[in-house]
């Protein structure tokens, strides 16, 4: 039932390690350049409880930026077997470096992930995420070795091709962005392909942030069950907390990482339950230790326990990234908002685009939503009664009238790897 014994690990037990584990983790962090700077002084013996990190300092992506590329690695590049960037387009990017060691851990961990949603060493595996500098590649096809799959590493994009190797070599598992899953369920469908001959039943979707609303269209439209994969470069990669078969929530391997949910104003932990910025350590990791990284993702643990009984807790779906926040006169949104909106209308198909611009100097938000073939009516009425329904529903939930666009299915740009939700256009007017 369990892939690894860290599973069975009791509340007590975990609080325990990661005390011990955190000691490590900061005796091992203060060797590199910046975190020897940083934590200089500080009396590694002093913590003697998990809370005791709430002394320690932040660290930030500029952080990592302004000590890029070796100022916070622990030992010389010799002992480095590998590095990963995250996948930000912008600025000096963030590089995270393995030992040999640091990649074993994750593939274990990446591992164990895909055994709790149910996957086994017998099943045939597509990785269908970008290989190269992103973690979702290399990252999830190390685990997926680990557990024993017969592993395809086809990659991003050209899905002919994706679905021509899922129908010869009778795949039973997809790793697949959530953005692309639903395009690739549109292919599907225009090829003809019924869902209930597809043979995989399983896929795994993260990487990016994305409703229930989403996970049930794409379960729907591609016959199978999605679970929910949640990971960054910065602590490793993918693995860092996955759902289980109950699909209620992510669990986070807590011998492996510390979790903190901390109200992003005042940086003081929220109370159980409520939505706060994640904040995470990694307490086995050799080349380069993180400690209390600003995730910016906002999330909330799950208060009580899993129906599975593992002790690691919980977190919820990703409700966004602080970064992602609109503000529109005045108003605070999330593009999740408008995402939950949209994909519980049945007439929206696979796409959409939020477009920012400005009209004068008020700021306005367009949404570009793809309508499927069969409610792309010819009648401009019917057309104008859907957009006026989008539009009040979008209003109802962000609380601000949004101009709305429909378009063509397929007819929005589409992305190999996390989909670009929001468009702002409104420094070049
Ligand atoms: P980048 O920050 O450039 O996208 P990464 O590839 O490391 O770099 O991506 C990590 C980020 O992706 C997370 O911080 C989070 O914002 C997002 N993410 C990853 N998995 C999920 C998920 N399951 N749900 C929502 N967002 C996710
Ligand atoms: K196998
Ligand atoms: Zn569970």
């Amino acid at each position: 039932m369990y892939f690894d014994t860290a599973e069975t690990l009791s509340r007590e037990e975990i609080d325990n390690l990661q005390t011990v584990r955190l000691k490590s983790t900061v005796e091992r962090a203060m060797r590199s350049p910046y975190y020897g700077e940083k934590l200089k002084g500080f009396n590694v013996d002093s913590i003697t409880s998990v809370d005791d990190i709430r002394r320690l300092p932040l660290t930030t992506k500029q952080d990592l930026r302004d000590n890029y590329p070796y100022g916070l690695l622990t030992c010389s590049t010799d002992e480095i077997v590998r590095l990963h960037a995250s996948s930000g387009t912008t600025g000096t990017p963030t590089v995270i470096f393995y030992t040999q060691n640091d990649l074993n851990t994750w593939a274990n961990l990446m591992a164990r992930s895909m055994h709790i949603a149910g996957v086994r060493a017998e099943h045939r595996f597509q990785n269908m995420a970008g290989y190269g500098l992103f973690t979702g590649g290399l990252g999830i096809h190390y685990g997926a070795e680990r557990l024993g799959c017969l592993t395809i590493p086809s990659g991003a994009g050209n899905t002919k091709r994706q679905i021509k190797m899922i129908q010869d070599f009778d795949v039973d598992v997809l790793h697949i962005i959530p953005s692309y899953a639903l395009y690739f369920a549109g292919a599907l469908e225009a090829a003809g392909i019924d869902p209930a001959t597809f043979t995989p039943s399983i896929a795994l979707i993260g990487a990016e942030p994305h409703t229930e609303e989403v996970r049930r269209k794409i379960e729907e439209m591609l016959n199978l069950k999605a679970y929910n994969s949640y990971g960054l470069s910065e602590m490793n990669g993918p693995g860092v907390a996955f759902e289980c078969v109950h699909q209620d929530g992510m669990h986070v391997w807590e011998d492996a990482f510390i979790v903190e949910i901390l109200d992003p104003e005042t940086l003081e932990p929220v109370k159980e339950g409520e939505l706060g910025e994640v904040v995470m350590t990694t307490i086995t990791r050799e080349g380069m230790p993180i400690i209390r990284y600003r995730t910016k993702d906002l999330c909330r643990f799950i208060p009580g326990t899993c129906a599975c009984g593992r002790a690691h807790r919980r977190l919820d779906r990703i409700a966004g990234r602080a970064d992602d926040m609109m503000i529109i006169k005045g108003v605070n949104i999330y593009p999740m908002q408008i995402e939950q909106v949209l994909m519980g209308l049945p007439e929206v198909g696979e796409n959409y685009q939020i477009v920012l611009e400005k009209e004068g100097f008020i700021d306005q938000i367009r949404v570009r939503v793809e309508i499927k073939e069969d409610f792309f009516e010819e009648d401009m009425r019917i057309l104008k009664g859907l957009q006026k329904k989008i539009q009040t529903q979008l209003c109802n939930e962000i609380l601000v009238t949004p101009r709305v666009d429909l378009v063509q299915s397929d007819s929005l740009p589409k992305s190999e790897g996390k989909a670009q939700r929001v468009v702002d256009q409104r420094s070049q007017e």
